[in-house]
């Protein structure tokens, strides 16, 4: 039986954050929410996954992704995509 697609919704937040890289020895490091690598993103082939980058960075960003098929607009390339100023969601 086939399932039907939905679509997968996320929020990554991009941040500046405290990171315990050994006991006792922390840096301070950017990544999306709170976490390095960030979180796992889970869907199934034929889901449409919605990805909401809120930036909290002091900083201009993007996301470029890999291995999946999305519209040039969205791939977080600066050929193709005005970046996310701080403050922005995208
Ligand atoms: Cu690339």
């Amino acid at each position: 039986m086939k399932t039907k697609n939905k679509t997968v919704a996320y929020d990554l937040r991009a941040s500046s954050f405290n990171w315990e890289i050994a006991p006792g020895k922390t840096i301070q490091a950017w990544g999306f929410n709170n976490q390095v690598p960030g979180p796992v993103l889970r869907a199934n082939a034929g889901d449409t996954l919605v990805v909401r980058l809120i930036n909290d960075l002091s900083e201009a960003t993007t996301i470029h992704w890999h291995g999946i098929a999305l519209p040039a607009s969205m791939d977080g390339t600066d050929a193709t995509q005005r970046p996310i100023e701080p403050g922005e969601v995208f």
